[in-house]
């Protein structure tokens, strides 16, 4: 039987495991990534874990979230992640160097190579043909140690393009698609695989696009193949030597397969508030626009802006819209610079931001109260933006460019003849805000630079014998890591201080939830379906670990959530019967009697609940590794213990 492109990706990396649907697979991983706001933790945790160089081929820390310098806080974070950098082997982009995604995409990635990162687009590197997953900053750090990243061997589905995309439709496009017919849950324990005749007249650039917002499907991953496409955008890199050809085998088997003509696409935007509410612009017909933000990881290409560039070209900003732009890289914003395409933008008004996430993560332009943002982004949740009443449309920059110039959500197709846009014989290579490790035998030269706001990370324990605790919360379903430790100019600060991060631990959904943990010492979570979804930040386990939670039900998780959650040794179960989460309330007593016995033995678990009464069935599906980790009090405990034999 034939392999596709992810299992012979998988074939060539794997460590521990077989290659079973929905068992546990552990594999060697080539390179990692990390950013700012989840890279000061993960740092924290490589020093932890005591390895003095790490043992990936490439490891590369970006600046690029918490730019925002409005007090001394970030820049701490910055210099401190510098310093682990020059000293531990890891290459440094600099604050300006642009996105992780973007960047690397540019200058590291490489086909068939694996990698993960503390962020969860990183699966943007499957434009180019990288098996790349968004994981835990615990994860990454011990992938950088030379340690093995284990994951569920998820199921393959095939997305079989053909045809081709028609004027002012865009790779955008594709992704929202995929989204309407999947939803947010829908690419759960999947790899989403691009292939079919339609996969040659997409740039790398537009199937990075849609490999970003794989992540949005709640998938593992998201790759395409790597094909002479890919080979032409290396070498327009200087990185053609890096350059593999990589197809699945013609026999190979998918579980699902899913077909798109592209020809059949028109231009369409995720309403708020989730990436899934997919309309077609027509659909959702001339609503009034108050800003257009262009940027972010999923769409800040060179020729995502320089289509924009040519809409905006010779023409004005609508006096009622604010257009923010944000290029993904350096090279983009050079090239930009260097063409005049940059002048364009900024004639027309749009107001040039640094090559960072900026708006995406709240980082500044937040739209006005109740008012109508129209993104290139790929999250929409509720409140992301910074303002909770905001009303956040995720669209293609053709759509944003359209939309800014006539004040209205505009479908760009009435807007005349598309600007035709060619990908660059060679792009700008300057990479002199890459910072290079000092050798090893200068490592003990270089000092770690720490701030006042860097705290240690929190406490944590061996799993109780038995769970007895309150229940703290009870939230209903697609909670996101969002909604559990919010993002923004204001918290996003303290990324390095859980004890400080922690008091906005699910303020969103409930204002007294800190105080209430601190005062009981100890609690359980009660959740619906895929709870934990979204970003990859370990904060959205270590803040509420630090706040005495034991156990978190839920109907059903997403995965890199439970992940982080099983690592910070905080016990994520599900229910047998979904219906059984109704009987439980804030408040109630429960307890998980000799949990830690049951987790050993492999023994069935069950949750008594003292106000009720009633004994509920739950679900655990660890592998042995994950219960050793358990019952040890998490990944860094149970790394020590391995460590020392
Ligand atoms: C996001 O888009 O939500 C983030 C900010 O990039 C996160 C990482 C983080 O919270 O630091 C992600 O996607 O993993
Ligand atoms: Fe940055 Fe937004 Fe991409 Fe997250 S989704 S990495 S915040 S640009």
């Amino acid at each position: 039987m034939g392999l596709t492109l992810a299992q012979k990706c998988i074939a060539n990396h794997l460590v521990s495991g077989d290659m079973t649907v929905g068992s546990e697979i552990g594999l060697r991983i080539d390179q990692t990534l990390t950013q700012d706001a989840t890279g000061t933790m993960a740092y924290l945790e490589f020093e932890a874990i005591g390895v003095p160089r790490v043992k990936t081929e490439r490891s590369v820390a970006y600046i690029d979230h918490n730019t925002l310098q409005t007090g001394f806080e970030n820049a701490d974070d910055h210099r401190y992640i510098q310093s682990v950098c020059k000293k531990h082997g890891i290459y440094f982009s600099r604050p300006g160097n642009g996105i992780c995604h973007q960047v690397h995409l540019e200058r590291f990635g490489i086909p068939g190579k694996t990698l993960i990162g503390s962020d969860s687009h990183t699966p943007t590197g499957g434009g180019i043909g990288m098996l790349a997953f968004g994981a835990g900053g615990l994860d990454v750090a011990v992938a950088m140690g030379g340690g093995t990243y284990y994951i569920t061997m998820p199921k393959m589905v095939r997305v079989n393009l053909t045809g081709k995309l028609s004027p002012w439709v865009a790779a955008k496009d594709v992704i929202l698609e995929v989204l309407r017919r999947m939803s947010v849950k829908g690419g759960v324990g999947k790899i989403i695989e691009y292939g079919g005749d339609g996969v040659q007249t997409l740039t790398v650039p537009e199937r990075a696009t849609i490999t970003n917002m794989g992540a949005e499907l709640g998938a593992s991953t998201s790759i395409f193949p790597s094909d002479d496409v890919t080979r032409a955008f290396m070498a327009a890199q200087g990185r053609e030597a890096d350059w593999i050809p990589l197809q699945p085998d013609d026999d190979a088997v998918y579980d699902e397969i899913i077909e798109i003509d592209l020809s059949s696409l028109v231009p369409m935007a995720a309403c708020p508030h989730s990436p899934d509410a997919v309309k077609t612009i027509a659909e959702i017909g001339a609503i009034k626009v108050d800003q257009c933000c262009i940027g972010s990881c999923t769409n800040s290409s060179l020729t995502d802006m320089l289509k924009v560039a040519a809409i905006l070209k010779g023409k004005t900003v609508h006096p009622d819209v604010s257009l923010a732009i944000a290029p993904g890289s350096k090279q983009v914003y050079n090239m930009l610079a260097q063409n005049g395409a940059l002048a364009d933008l900024i004639a027309a008004g749009a107001r040039i931001l640094e090559c960072a996430c900026g708006p995406c993560i709240g980082m500044g332009q937040s739209p006005n109260s109740h008012g109508v943002s129209l993104r290139t982004f790929n999250r929409n949740f509720e409140g992301r933006s910074g303002t909770a009443d905001g009303q956040v449309y995720l669209v293609s920059p053709e759509v944003a460019a359209a939309s800014a110039l006539t004040g209205l959500l505009t479908d760009p197709r009435t807007l005349g003849d598309a600007p035709v846009i060619s990908m660059p014989q060679a792009f700008l290579i300057n990479d002199n805000m890459i910072v290079p490790p000092v050798s090893e035998a200068d490592m003990d030269t270089v000092d770690i630079l720490r701030g006042p706001n860097i705290k240690p990370f929190p406490h944590t324990s061996p799993l109780d014998e038995t769970i007895e605790a309150d229940v703290l919360l009870k939230v209903g379903d697609n909670i996101t890591t969002d909604h559990i430790m919010p993002a923004g100019a204001k918290i996003l600060p303290l990324r390095s201080n859980i004890p400080a991060i922690s008091e906005h631990c699910f303020t969103r959904c409930d204002p007294e939830f800190p105080a209430r943990c601190k005062q009981a010492g100890k609690g359980i979570i009660i959740g619906g379906v895929n709870y934990g979804q979204g970003s990859s930040r370990e904060h959205a386990a270590l803040a509420p670990l630090y706040l005495g939670i034991k156990a978190v039900i839920v109907k059903s998780f997403a995965r890199i959530h439970v992940a982080n959650l099983i690592n910070a040794g905080i016990l994520p179960l599900t229910f047998v019967n979904e219906a059984d989460y109704d009987d439980i309330s804030l408040g109630d007593k429960l307890s998980l009697p000799d949990i830690r016995q049951k987790l050993q033995n492999n023994e069935p678990i069950y949750l008594h609940n003292h106000t009720t009464g009633k004994d509920i069935p739950l679900f655990g599906g660890f592998s042995s590794r994950q219960i050793a980790m358990l019952l040890a009090g998490g990944l860094l405990d149970y790394t020590r213990e391995q460590n020392n034999g």
